[in-house]
């Protein structure tokens, strides 16, 4: 044992010498702010993480010092390795079974890593006694932040959406066993900081058959970002950014574009955009990722109505793909790639490292937020026409390019608690964004609405607030929303401009938000369209074309209690995914953002993908032959099933071993 633990020290000094030639002046690869760069096919240079390159020397350096090809073979890129370590059932490996690595090869990994493998466990787990990590001070820490996304996203294996992992291992009061286990949380996490370790995982978890997965910040709302037993990359600290203010791209663009690593998140994309002078088309939500899943699923924006969605900003992509290798895909470059991974949702072929995208001028920004209850109105259908004035004004506030983003429930929003029956209803805008506006075109914008509130006698005291820049005036409309619970679950609907045109669809949206409330269920929504004013919308992305005719993008959730039991999630689960109907009957040709969705959708290919799915079917078989990329509901999702410990159909969650569907 000693010998080849020694030998594969120096192994890693190799992939360190690799970094070593590349550390230079990091400001040198930047252009300087006052040069034009030259014209550049795709990315104009690497961030220093990504010049940290797995290459076939350093590979062959690894294999002469191992001197054992069973063992460096595990790392070699897809084209060196010919032999399949899968088991007879075609199944993904577990912890346990007798073809997973030996603890050896491990400790080889993370020599070659330098360090960053994590042995993964729950976060909550310092709350347990029987676990190792038990420390009642930090349980009491995670207990009072659970609902915090910052935590969430700041851990390794942490997702925000714990159902997704099995609810295995929640901090007290938050429980639904007095148990802690690994659930649906990988077994080891790599804390990547260059695209070297990012070949290294993506080969070793390919050529060893083992669960992949990719960690960014975990927001996901169906927990793509878990597997049991799965090797996960978590990207969180790729925090590289840059900005380039001239770019002639493969596209056609040519002007400023700011390039961010995998890591970066809204507000930090925001607050950087800002810095020089631009803003870029980002989430509402404070700690999204930007180059995640986020832009891979298409990514709507408080400016979406304005520029279009994030997936239409992009330029170029640096991608880590299936078969380890490492490329720049732009509309000439890696073309079809660059096209799937726009839209096609993420953890499909490949693992995104950077994203070079468009940097739009700072635009003034005035922001509106307001709510009404039932006791705010003279009754019920003032309260209800009040709602529907909304409905009736959402084509006219999308057309000008503004965004809302609005709530509506039963009573004040609280989290696990049953409102079927309760008519203290309440409406929240919780913020309109009206970009390029004036406080007084935006309250011109709003007059007819308004006065609508206003004969009806309803009492609601809009709260405006202006900045003469789009980050200032969002970084106080948008605080961090609360994730951490598994007592929720969604459906949603895009709901196209011809509903919103014809008198009666238009009146039966209404009505559908009034039916959903009244059984007990919230809605969250948005005024949007995914086709913005003032832009052209590519037409060489695969975001789903439901997003281009959409107004609206509608999610309706229903909630349960923190000790609820399987059946019930089952049967609420089920209740929200058939409520959905409705909307589906109003808009049968539209779909569903597949990035705030239900697992569950019928015919989720079509309503997530649209005409894209066969395209994007017949890439991922290209690129991802294997099948080492799986997320629920992404791309060739359907042909694997989790078969799950928890009594839920297979695929409710990732609390399960992955195989191939059972034919
Ligand atoms: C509070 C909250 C607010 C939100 N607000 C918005 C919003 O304003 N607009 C909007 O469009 N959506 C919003 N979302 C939904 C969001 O787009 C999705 O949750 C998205 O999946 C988050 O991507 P992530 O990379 O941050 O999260 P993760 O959960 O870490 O990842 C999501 C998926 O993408 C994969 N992935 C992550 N990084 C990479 C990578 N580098 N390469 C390949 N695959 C990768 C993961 O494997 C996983 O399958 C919100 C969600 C929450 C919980
Ligand atoms: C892997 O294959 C490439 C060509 O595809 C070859 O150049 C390289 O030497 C091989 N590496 C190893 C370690 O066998
Ligand atoms: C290579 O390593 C494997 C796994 O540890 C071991 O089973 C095998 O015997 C080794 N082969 C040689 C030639 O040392
Ligand atoms: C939650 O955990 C506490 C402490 O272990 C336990 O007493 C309680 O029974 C658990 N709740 C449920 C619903 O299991
Ligand atoms: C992950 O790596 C970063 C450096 O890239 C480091 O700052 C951080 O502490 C590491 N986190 C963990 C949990 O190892
Ligand atoms: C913002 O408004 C000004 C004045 O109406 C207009 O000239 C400009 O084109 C608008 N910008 C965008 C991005 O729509
Ligand atoms: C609104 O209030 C005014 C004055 O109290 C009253 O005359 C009017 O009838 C009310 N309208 C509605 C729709 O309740
Ligand atoms: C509702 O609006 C009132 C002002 O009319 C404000 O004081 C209150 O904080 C708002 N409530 C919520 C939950 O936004
Ligand atoms: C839509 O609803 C409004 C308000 O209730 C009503 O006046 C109108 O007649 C309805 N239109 C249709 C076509 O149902
Ligand atoms: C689950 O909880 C519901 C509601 O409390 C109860 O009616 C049902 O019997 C429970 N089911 C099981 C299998 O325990
Ligand atoms: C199933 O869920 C619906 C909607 O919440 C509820 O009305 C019904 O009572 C539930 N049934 C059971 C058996 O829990
Ligand atoms: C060893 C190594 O990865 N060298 C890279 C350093 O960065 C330049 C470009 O920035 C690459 O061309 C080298 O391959």
């Amino acid at each position: 044992m000693k010998g080849p633990i020694c030998l594969v020290v120096a192994t890693a000094a190799s992939l360190s010498l690799a970094s070593a030639q590349n550390a230079t002046d990091t400001a040198s690869l930047y252009p300087a702010a006052t040069t034009k760069a030259a014209k550049v096919s795709g990315a104009p240079f690497l961030f220093l993480s990504e010049s940290v390159q797995l290459t076939d020397s350093v590979l062959a350096d690894v294999a002469s010092t191992i001197q054992n090809e069973t063992i460096s073979g595990l790392f070699a890129f897809a084209s060196n390795f010919t032999s399949s370590k899968r088991g007879e059932d075609g199944c993904k490996l577990m912890p346990g079974d007798s073809l997973w690595p030996v603890q050896l090869v491990w400790n080889i990994f993370d020599d070659l890593l330098g360090g960053a493998l994590i042995k993964a466990s729950p976060l909550a787990a310092v709350c347990y006694p029987d676990w190792s990590e038990y420390n009642a001070e930090k349980c009491a820490t995670i207990t009072a932040d659970w609902l915090v996304s910052d935590m969430h996203e700041a851990d390794p294996t942490s997702i925000m959406l714990p159902l997704y992992e099995g609810r295995t291992c929640m901090p007290p009061g938050y429980n639904y066993t007095s148990t802690c286990t690994m659930g649906a949380y990988p077994t080891y996490t790599v804390n990547v900081s260059t695209i070297a370790q990012i070949q290294l995982a993506v080969n070793f978890a390919r050529n060893a058959n083992l669960r992949f997965v990719v960690k960014n910040t975990g927001h996901d709302f169906n927990g793509k970002a878990s597997g049991k037993g799965a090797l996960s990359i978590w990207t969180h600290w790729l925090k590289d950014k840059a900005y380039i203010p001239y770019v002639e791209a493969d596209n056609g663009y040519s002007g400023p574009a700011i390039k961010v690593g995998a890591g970066i998140e809204v507000f930090e994309a925001y607050e950087f955009a800002k810095s020089v002078g631009h803003t870029v088309v980002g989430g509402e939500a404070v700690t999204v990722g930007i180059a995640g899943g986020y832009t891979a699923g298409g990514g709507h924006s408080p400016l979406s109505s304005m520029y279009g969605l994030a997936a239409d900003q992009v330029l170029a992509m640096e991608v880590v793909l299936a078969d380890g290798r490492f490329i720049t895909a732009t509309s000439k470059q890696n073309a079809d790639v660059f096209w799937m991974l726009r839209g096609g949702g993420g953890s499909t072929i490949g693992v995104v490292t950077s994203l070079t995208v468009i940097a739009r001028p700072q635009l003034q920004t005035t922001t509106v937020t307001f709510n009404f209850t039932v006791a705010d109105t003279p009754g019920l259908d003032a309260f209800w026409a009040a709602v529907q004035s909304y409905i009736d004004n959402v084509e006219d506030f999308v057309d000008a390019g503004t965004y809302g983003y609005y709530y509506l429930g039963a009573s004040e929003f609280e989290i696990g608690t049953d409102y079927a029956g309760d008519t203290y209803y309440y409406f929240r805008m919780e913020s309109f964004v009206a970009p390029n506006m004036s406080v007084a075109e935006t309250e011109a914008l709003l007059a007819p609405w308004f006065n609508t509130l206003d004969s009806l006698n309803v009492t609601y005291i809009p709260w405006y607030n202006y900045a003469d820049n789009f980050h200032d005036a969002w970084v106080v409309s948008f605080p961090q929303e609360y994730v951490g619970t598994d007592v929720v679950k969604t459906a949603s609907r895009l709901m196209p401009r011809s509903v919103f045109q014809d008198d009666e669809l238009r009146n039966q949206t209404f009505k559908a938000h009034k039916d959903a409330i009244e059984q007990g269920l919230f809605a969250a929504g948005f005024h949007i369209s995914g086709t913005g004013i003032a832009v052209d919308s590519p037409t060489d992305n695969a975001v789903l074309p439901a997003w281009r005719d959409a107004l609206m993008h509608t999610i309706v959730g229903i909630e349960w209690a923190f000790d609820s039991n399987w059946s019930t999630i089952k049967n609420s689960s089920e209740f929200v995914t058939s409520w959905m109907d409705v909307l589906r009957d109003i808009a049968p040709d539209s779909g569903a953002y597949m990035s705030e969705a239900d697992l569950n959708e019928p015919n989720l290919q079509d309503a997530f993908y649209g005409v894209n799915y066969p395209r994007l079917y017949e890439l991922k078989q290209k690129y991802d032959p294997t099948g080492l990329f799986f997320a629920l509901t992404a791309v060739g999702a359907e042909d694997w099933e989790v078969q799950v410990e928890d009594p839920l159909p297979y695929s409710w969650n990732n609390n399960g071993r992955l195989c191939p569907v059972s034919l």
